[in-house]
């Protein structure tokens, strides 16, 4: 055992910390990073578009059941949610054994799918590391029948395939620890951070960026209390060991070099104002394994997801969460492989790709940009016409990406008319292909992601869903089961990303029959930390079950800190049936 970890297995984090400190183990000051070399990095980043999350601990042991009951909510969460101690938690450890752990078919998969980095939690809210850990014994090598650290042969793995490789680790919530934010039940006293951060969190993170060989970003997450100097720490630190490892929003006080959206949070339109950002996502409704969830999101759905993140500037960072034994569940595997046959043929409308230059009014398409070439994502099929306005570009060619069949167009205006086959050529996005007379598609007045039209519409099927229950349906577009579960209700969330910011009048488009008439929708407009700033309210009628657009009483205050715009029930179960196409919001002139 080498010196550091024998002080910790004596004294604790704490007070081993302290010692370390008078050694003079002191994080180093600001290194020089280029400008250059994180703007080399960031479009690295940006040129990869689809990676592979994998959230793995000890909770997928547990898998979603504790003493028998099930519980509710993202499975990794099992240990704060059912408030279990300690030391008892710590005996997960004694049976985590993953012998059938091959990091060869993870790295494969996310090959296979097309993915081309791939970020893992090496240390989750749960405290204990994957990996080999001089800082604290609770890791996978000390820890567990196991006993080898699955990260030295996955980054390797990775590295083989030319997967960029990167870390996530909880900085600030750690439920193991005193001083880790987030377990009241076994530590109720005033936390001090300090001495976790200087014998846990800054000894493990300099171990990951010096064990691991080249890491493309290091993933921080829930930066809660952490003060800025703690945070300009950290960052130091991985920039002093890695200067070109790419630190995520979530390091807290401004100091990421890309923004992460909210989980599953996509934003409403093309958002390049505060750089390069991520879409962290799950591919059911948990992020570590819960061995009853099965509402996987299908490959028509992720695929279109893809092309409308990458089609507003982002990159989507899909989440797998293998089993206890090291098994990413059949399930994900096969909708990954389909996501990867889709890419194999589509991938140069994705890959290195710009974003939309132009406002995306509705969801039956989305565009990406290359020099002299701009595809068109068609997601939902319009029939043998095609009309779309705001390109003034004249077009050389155009044709289906997938085979290379020609589409004849005609121009109108602002407006090309294209024929397009009777039926799909893919099932999940078929990508058009105009050769452009311009490198840079030219854009005419009025069409250009920028400016925002005064009715603009909300789609279902771009919210976050949140909850267990509420589902999505491609054949009439609208998202339903809106159940009431308390805690976690079923709601829709969009997020206007500083793009709205005004008083609307609102539409909604429903559907609902006369059994389920009745409930309340409660619109809201919510900043973080505050809660609802705005909200609208309306009592669902019968429809016959035909959609119609009702108009709300009142206004909705959007502001540029309105964080999410979310729809549920207010009060009722009887109505959670109803189906919700749209919300659309009416500027008016003040
Ligand atoms: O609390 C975590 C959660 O468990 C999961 O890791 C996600 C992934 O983005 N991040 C936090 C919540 O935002």
């Amino acid at each position: 055992m080498n010196p550091q970890r024998l002080l910790h297995s004596f004294m604790g984090a704490g007070l081993a910390s302290l010692l370390l400190l008078a050694c003079g183990t002191r994080t180093p000051p600001a290194p020089q990073v280029s400008a250059e070399t994180t703007a080399q990095a960031l479009r690295a980043f940006d040129e990869m578009k689809f990676g592979m999350f994998i959230h793995w601990g000890l909770y997928a042991i547990p898998a979603g059941e504790w003493k028998g009951k099930y519980v509710r909510g993202i499975g990794e969460w099992i240990m704060f949610r059912e408030k279990i101690p300690v030391a008892e938690y710590e005996q997960l450890a004694k049976q985590f054994n993953p012998v059938n752990f091959n990091a060869d078919e993870w790295a494969q998969l996310a090959q296979d799918a097309g993915m081309r980095y791939m970020v893992i939690t090496s240390k989750h809210h749960d405290g204990f590391a994957m990996f080999d850990s001089d800082a604290s014994p609770y890791n996978i090598v000390d820890a567990t029948p196991y006993g080898k650290d699955p990260m030295k042969a996955l980054s390797a793995a990775c590295a083989k395939r030319g997967i960029k490789f990167g870390f996530y680790y909880s900085q600030d919530q750690d439920w193991h620890e005193a001083g880790g934010r987030g377990n009241t039940w076994d530590f109720p006293e005033e936390r001090d951070p300090q001495p976790y951060l200087e014998g846990k969190v800054f000894p493990q993170v300099k171990e990951l960026l010096s064990n691991y060989g080249d890491l493309a970003l290091i993933w921080f997450d829930t930066p809660g209390l952490l003060s800025e100097q703690q945070v300009t720490e950290l960052r130091n630190l991985v920039k002093t060991l890695q200067p070109s490892c790419l630190l995520n929003s979530r390091i807290g006080h401004g100091k990421g070099d890309y923004v992460q959206t909210g989980d599953n949070a996509i934003p409403l339109q093309v958002y390049t104002k505060d750089g390069k950002w991520e879409v962290p996502a799950t591919l059911n409704d948990t992020w570590g394994y819960k061995k009853n969830d099965t509402n996987w999101k299908q490959p028509r759905d992720l695929i279109a997801k893809l092309a409308d993140i990458v089609s507003k500037g982002g990159n989507y960072l899909l989440n797998v969460g293998p089993t206890a034994e090291g098994v990413i569940p059949q399930a994900s595997q096969d909708i990954l492989r389909t996501i990867g046959a889709w890419l194999k043929v589509n991938g140069e409308s994705i890959y290195g790709t710009s974003p939309s230059p132009f406002y995306l009014p509705d969801i039956t398409w989305r565009a990406t940009v290359k020099p002299g070439k701009l595809y068109l994502h068609i997601l939902n099929w319009p029939g043998t016409k095609f009309r779309f306005e705001g390109l003034e570009s004249d077009v050389t060619k155009a044709y289906l990406l997938a085979n290379g069949s020609p589409v004849p167009f005609r121009r109108d205006g602002v407006a090309l008319e294209f024929q397009l086959p009777p039926t799909p050529i893919d099932p999940y996005d078929t990508v058009l292909v105009l050769e452009l007379a311009d490198q840079t598609p030219k854009v005419a007045a009025g069409y250009s992601a920028g400016e925002l039209p005064n009715r603009l519409d909300l789609y279902a099927w771009t919210a976050r869903l949140r909850g267990e229950e509420i589902r999505y349906d491609w054949e009439t577009q609208s998202a339903t089961n809106f159940q009431r579960v308390a805690e976690l209700p079923n709601e829709l969330g969009w997020y206007p990303y500083k793009s709205l910011d005004g008083d609307y009048d609102v539409e909604i488009t429903y559907s609902c029959d006369k059994s389920a008439a009745g409930g309340t929708f409660r619109l809201a407009a919510r900043q973080r930390g505050v809660g609802a700033t705005s909200t609208l309210r309306h009592v669902i009628e019968p429809t016959n079950g035909k959609f119609v657009s009702r108009r709300l009483e009142g206004k909705l205050s959007v502001r540029p800190q309105t964080e999410q715009i979310s729809l549920g029930l207010e009060s009722g179960d009887k109505s959670s049936t109803v189906k919700v196409r749209k919300i659309t919001l009416i500027k008016t002139a003040s």
